[in-house]
C-alpha cells in the first residue's frame, strides 16, 4: 500500500487522472466535458467499436459536453461504429448537487429522448444487486446496440437510430466511509476525491481510514506480495482484449499514412508578383477534395457550418455533409448534405474539435477550418491536447499520431461587413504558450504557399499545426516553385521587392500574414517612388515561430542567419497579422531587437473598409511608410513634404471609404509597380 500511495498522484508518479501515461486512455479527465465528442471521434469509421463512456453529472452541466448530445446525429450505423455513454448520476460534484440529480426522474428522461438517446436507468446502492442490474443493462444495451447497426447495414442506408444510454444512480463516494466527525459524507459531495483528511496528523482519523480500507478485505484480494490472487487476475481479457491494450487507444499504431495527391497540381499561374488576385483558401479546397477521394476511410474535414463560407466547398464534389437527421425537400437544391457524408459540420467549435481530436488519437486524419474570432471558443482545447502530445513524446510506446490541423480563416483584416465582432487575431497569442515541440504556426500569404504548407500539415505527426490565411481575394506573389522554396525556409527576402542586393539597406520591411505583407509591400513601392536612392530589404515571414531563437524552439532561426536578414542596426518595421507585441515576445533575445518596429492589430475594431482598418491600427502603407520617415536619420527632416503627402493621402482614403463604402480604386487594383 505504501508503494501503491507514493506511485498514484505523488510527485513523481502517476496522474491522479487517466493521463497520456494511462495505457489505453485516449481521454484526460482533467478540464471536463469533453468525454463524449472524444468517444464519438474515435467510433467514426470504426464499425466494430464500441466506445462505453462515463460521463460525470457534474461535467454534464459545462457547454462542451451539454452540446455533444447531439453527436447522435452525425454517427452513420453502416460504417461508424457505436458510442454507450453511462451518465453517472452520483449526485454531486466538488461542493455542490449536480443539476441533472434534482430534476424529476421523468424531466430528465424527457431531456435524454430530447436529445435522441433512449435512456436506460440502473439506481440502487447494494453492490451485490447493482453489479447484475447493470450487467443485465449492458447486455440489453448491447442487444439494441447490435439491432440497430445490423438493421442498417443489412439495408446498407444509413439513418437517423436512436441509440441507448445508461443514467447509472449510485450514492458519491459509494462504499466510502459513511460519516466522518457527525457530517454525511458517502452519498454527499464530502466524498468528493478525498474522503478522509488530516490522517497524518489525527490518530482517530488514521484509524477511520484503515477501517474503511480493510472494509475491502483486501487479504481475500491480494498475496503476500501485494499482487492480485490469480483468480482475480484471470478474469481480465488477453493480449489487445486488455483495456490497456487495445492499440485504438494507441492510434499510431493503427495509423495508415494519407495518401496525398501532389499539391503542385492545384498550383495558381503566377507570372509575376503582386499583379493578380485570388481567393487564397479556394485551390486548397480541391486539394482537399482529392485528399479526401484517396482516403475514404480515414480522412474527415471538420467545420461549423463554414466550409462552404471558407471556399473550401470543392470537398463537397467528394463527399457531402454528414446529416442523419430529417430532410426537406429544398435540401436537394444546395444543400449538400448526405447521409453517408464524411464532412462533418455542426455549429459547435466544442464538438467538433472534440470529434477531431478522438479521430485522430485513434489513429485517422483531419482538417478543421474555423472563423479566426471563433476559434478562442476552442482556446482550452487546444492547451489541453497540446499538453497532451507533449507528454505522448516523453512516452516511448506513444506511436506517433496525426497532427492537427487547423485553418484559421476570415481573419481579422477582412471582416468587411461583420465588423468588430469578427476581429481577434489573439488565438497566436495561446498558441505560443504551449510547448515548442508541438506547437506550429504558419502565415502563408497567397494560394501556392497555402497549398505548401497544407500539404507539409498534412503529412506531419504529433503537431498542432495552426495556418493562418484568409479566404477573400488577395495579390498573389510566389508562382509554385518560389512557394516551396520560400514555405520550406520559412523565413525569407524577397528579392523582386527589395533594392538592397550586395549592400547593407537602411531599413528592413516585413511581412506576416496576407493583409499585412500587401501593405508593407504598398509602403515599400511608395517609399522607393518618394526616396529613389533608399536601399530597402523586404523579408516574408511564413513559419511564425523561425523568429524565436533556435534554441527555444525547432523551427527557431541560429542568431547568426537573423542577424544576417534582420541586421543588427538597422531599422526593422515589421507588419504582423497579429497582436504587435507576439513578435516582441518571439524575439526579444535577437541582436537588432531594440530597432524592431512592429505593426499589428491594436484592438482598433469596427465595420471598416480593409484599408480603413489597417489604417485605424496603423498597418497601412502610409502609416509604415511615415514610420520608415520617422526612423530614418537621413528622412527625418528631408521627408517631411512627402510625409505631409503620404498624410493627405491617409485622410483621403479614409474619406473615400466613408463617402462609397469600399477603397478607392487606386487601392483595390494596386499592384507593384516594379
Ligand atoms: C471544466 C472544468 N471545470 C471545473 C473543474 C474542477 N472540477 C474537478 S472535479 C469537479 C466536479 C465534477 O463532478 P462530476 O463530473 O459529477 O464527477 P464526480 O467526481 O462526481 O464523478 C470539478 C468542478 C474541472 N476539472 N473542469
Amino acid at each position: 500500500m505504501r508503494r501503491f500511495f507514493k506511485q498514484f498522484s505523488f510527485p513523481g508518479g502517476i496522474g491522479s487522472h487517466c493521463t497520456p501515461e494511462t495505457p489505453g486512455s485516449i481521454h484526460e479527465g482533467g478540464e471536463l466535458g469533453y468525454s463524449v465528442s472524444h468517444a464519438f471521434g474515435a467510433a467514426l469509421d470504426n464499425p466494430d467499436l464500441l466506445v462505453a463512456v462515463a460521463v460525470g453529472d457534474g461535467e454534464a452541466e459545462t457547454g462542451p459536453l451539454a452540446t455533444a448530445w447531439h453527436s447522435n446525429k452525425f454517427l452513420n450505423p453502416v460504417t461508424d461504429g457505436a458510442v454507450l455513454p453511462i451518465l453517472h448520476l452520483n449526485g454531486y460534484k466538488i461542493n455542490n448537487p449536480t443539476v441533472l440529480a434534482r430534476i424529476a426522474p421523468e424531466e430528465l428522461r424527457a431531456l435524454f429522448w430530447g436529445y435522441g438517446w433512449r435512456p436506460h436507468v440502473v439506481e440502487g446502492d447494494d453492490p451485490r444487486q447493482m453489479h447484475l442490474l447493470m450487467a443485465a443493462t449492458l447486455d440489453r444495451c448491447l442487444a439494441e446496440i447490435r439491432a440497430i447497426q445490423e438493421h442498417a447495414r443489412a439495408s446498407g442506408v444509413a439513418a437517423r437510430a436512436r441509440w441507448p444510454m445508461i443514467v447509472l444512480r449510485t450514492p458519491k463516494g459509494w462504499t466510502g466511509p459513511d460519516e466522518i466527525d457527525g457530517h454525511k459524507v458517502e452519498g454527499y459531495w464530502r466524498a468528493h476525491q478525498v474522503p478522509i483528511t488530516g490522517v497524518r496528523e489525527n490518530p482517530h482519523r488514521l484509524a477511520q481510514l484503515e477501517a474503511w480500507l480493510r472494509s475491502y478485505r483486501p487479504e481475500s484480494l491480494f498475496d503476500a506480495n501485494g499482487g492480485l490472487i490469480p483468480e482475480l487476475k484471470a478474469l481480465a481479457p488477453q493480449g489487445d482484449r486488455r483495456m490497456s491494450a487495445n492499440p485504438i487507444a494507441n492510434g499510431g499504431l493503427v495509423r495508415k499514412a494519407l495518401r496525398m495527391p501532389d499539391f503542385r497540381h492545384y498550383a495558381l499561374a503566377v507570372d509575376k508578383p503582386a499583379q493578380i488576385e485570388a481567393e487564397n483558401t479556394r485551390p486548397l479546397g480541391r486539394l482537399l477534395r482529392d485528399v479526401m477521394r484517396r482516403n475514404g476511410d480515414n480522412f474527415r474535414v471538420f467545420g461549423p457550418d463554414e466550409n462552404t463560407s471558407n471556399k473550401l466547398d470543392a470537398i463537397y464534389e467528394v463527399s457531402k455533409k454528414l446529416w442523419l437527421a430529417d430532410y426537406l425537400p429544398e435540401d436537394e437544391d444546395g444543400g449538400e448534405l448526405a447521409r453517408d457524408g464524411r464532412v462533418m459540420e455542426m455549429l459547435s467549435e466544442h464538438t467538433l474539435e472534440g470529434w477531431y481530436e478522438g479521430y485522430t488519437l485513434t489513429g485517422r486524419h483531419g482538417f478543421f477550418s474555423t472563423y479566426e474570432a471563433f476559434v478562442h471558443v476552442i482556446d482550452s482545447m487546444y492547451n489541453q491536447h497540446a499538453k497532451w502530445l507533449a507528454i505522448c513524446n516523453e512516452i516511448p510506446w506513444r506511436a506517433p499520431i496525426s497532427s492537427l490541423n487547423l485553418l484559421i480563416t476570415s481573419t481579422v483584416w477582412r471582416q468587411d461587413h461583420n465588423g468588430f465582432t469578427h476581429q481577434d487575431p489573439g488565438f497566436l497569442d495561446v498558441v505560443v504558450n504551449k510547448n515548442p515541440e508541438v506547437t506550429r504556426i504558419y502565415l502563408p500569404p497567397d494560394v501556392n504557399s497555402l497549398l505548401c504548407v497544407a500539404d507539409h500539415c498534412l503529412r506531419s505527426s504529433d503537431n498542432i499545426n495552426v495556418v493562418v490565411c484568409d479566404k477573400q481575394l488577395h495579390l498573389q506573389y510566389l508562382n509554385m516553385d518560389e512557394a516551396v522554396k520560400h514555405c520550406t525556409k520559412g523565413i525569407g527576402t524577397w528579392d523582386w521587392a527589395s533594392n538592397d542586393q550586395g549592400t547593407e539597406p537602411d531599413v528592413v520591411m516585413v511581412g506576416c500574414g496576407d493583409i499585412p505583407t500587401q501593405e508593407a509591400l504598398a509602403a515599400t513601392a511608395l517609399l522607393r517612388q518618394h526616396f529613389p536612392s533608399l536601399t530597402m530589404r523586404f523579408i516574408n515571414v511564413v513559419d511564425l515561430f523561425r523568429m524565436q531563437p533556435a534554441g527555444e524552439h525547432p523551427h527557431g532561426l541560429s542568431d547568426r542567419d537573423f542577424d544576417s536578414l534582420f541586421t543588427i542596426d538597422r531599422p526593422i518595421i515589421f507588419n504582423f497579422h497579429g497582436y504587435p507585441w507576439l513578435i516582441h515576445r518571439l524575439a526579444y533575445r535577437r541582436t537588432n531587437h531594440r530597432n524592431l518596429h512592429v505593426r499589428g492589430y491594436k484592438e482598433k475594431g469596427n465595420i471598416n473598409t480593409p484599408l480603413e482598418l489597417a489604417i485605424d491600427n496603423e498597418i497601412d502603407r502610409f502609416s509604415l511608410a511615415i514610420d520608415v520617415i520617422d526612423r530614418l536619420p537621413q528622412l527625418h527632416v528631408a521627408g517631411a513634404h512627402v510625409k505631409d503627402t503620404l498624410l493627405d493621402m491617409r485622410i483621403e482614403c479614409r474619406r473615400y471609404a466613408h463617402s462609397h463604402g469600399v477603397d478607392a480604386p487606386e487601392i483595390r487594383n494596386w499592384r507593384w509597380p516594379y
